[in-house]
């Protein structure tokens, strides 16, 4: 008996195989229980002999099972930790690394070209008042011009601004009318426009405003040459053509010449050989004395922007939309080294 129960405990090769044999031998039902408990029948002579017997044998069985159970419980262990040791000659997985969005880098390229033009940058916010939004800017409340640009209301006197134009204003007022002006304000614009490739209800702007005395037609000119020559390339051309906006005049269009046009079914210029960028002007009369200018001395020139579609005739992006739906793939493309 005892010899089997030795074996059986060699034989367990798991802590529950044990536990089964455990049972079997030491258990309320084992043999060696039973034996004892059969003592009573045993003559004088034989209980003290066979007593001995068992509870050696016992003694013996617990004492495998005990050591045994000490093995199997270092051998796991030391399964678990070679399971879960850490090799550290393995080559490391590489780390995802993000890098600035498209728009960000392109706002940014613009603002450095303005800063090395000594222009500052200047924030606004983006609910704004009705009166710096539309009013400020010779945009009377019922003015028919004010449909050009849908607008989110959240009450009857705040609105999300449509554009960076109301930062114009703003930072002529701060100057009590006597100092000169040379800023730009890249921020978000809302308008209740239907999304589609080239439209986007946010989207952002890009504000210019210089004042100051005998700012003249030709210095707008010139800045603006110079921004598309550097955004695009030296060999690009541009061309301003007469517009409206109420807060200049006289107001520009400008458009730039188109690199890729192959004439005729153009995809970017529609054959016409030239594609819109910006909308500009010289201030009106009418604004800068709203602001505390004195029209007479002061004259200055303002243009506005969209980066996005920038971003997309530089770098060929065909809608709009790809730069708020935040794909990966497409974000990627667009990170410098
Ligand atoms: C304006 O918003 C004027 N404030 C610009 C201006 C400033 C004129 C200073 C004169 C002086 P306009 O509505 O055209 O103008 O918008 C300017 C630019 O914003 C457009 O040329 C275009 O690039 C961009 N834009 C307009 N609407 C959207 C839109 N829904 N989605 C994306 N870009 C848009």
């Amino acid at each position: 008996l005892k010899q089997e129960a030795l074996q059986k405990v060699e034989q367990a090769n798991n802590v529950q195989g044990l536990k089964d044999v455990r049972v079997e031998y030491l258990g309320k039902k084992g043999p060696i229980t039973e034996v004892l408990k059969g003592m009573g029948k045993l003559s004088k002579e034989e209980r003290p002999v066979i007593g001995q017997l068992a509870n050696e044998v016992r003694e013996q069985v617990a004492e495998a099972i005990e050591s045994k159970q000490t093995r199997l419980e270092d051998e796991a262990l030391e399964k678990q930790l070679e399971e879960e040791s850490v090799d550290v000659t393995l080559p490391g997985r590489p780390v995802q690394v993000g890098g600035p969005h498209l728009l960000t880098s392109i706002v940014e390229e613009i603002e450095d070209l303005f800063i090395g033009m000594g222009f500052e940058i200047k924030e606004g916010p983006e609910v704004e008042t009705d009166y710096y939004n539309f009013e400020a800017l010779n945009l009377p409340k019922g003015h028919p011009a004010r449909d050009m640009q849908d607008s989110f209301y959240i009450t009857e006197e705040l609105l999300l601004r449509t554009h960076t134009s109301p930062v114009q204003a703003r930072t002529m007022n701060a100057k009590n009318g006597s100092e000169p002006v040379k800023m730009i304000c890249p921020g978000k614009v809302y308008r209740r426009d239907t999304d589609d490739a080239t439209h986007s209800h946010q989207f952002t702007q890009i504000e210019g405003l210089l004042v100051d005395k005998h700012v003249r037609m030709s210095d707008l000119k010139g800045v603006l040459n110079a921004f598309a020559k550097q955004m695009f390339g030296e060999e690009r051309k541009i061309r301003l053509r007469p517009s409206f906006f109420p807060f200049t005049e006289p107001s520009v269009e400008m458009d730039i010449s188109c690199k890729v046009c192959g004439g005729e079914g153009c995809s970017v210029c529609k054959g016409t050989g030239w594609i819109e960028i910006l909308g500009a002007g010289m201030v009106h009369p009418n604004v800068l004395e709203m602001a505390g200018y004195d029209p007479k001395e002061y004259s200055g020139f303002a243009f506005g922007m969209g980066p996005e579609r920038i971003a997309m005739l530089k770098y060929g992006v065909d809608d709009i939309r790809n730069f708020y739906t935040n794909d990966i793939r497409f974000l990627e493309q667009y990170h410098k080294a």
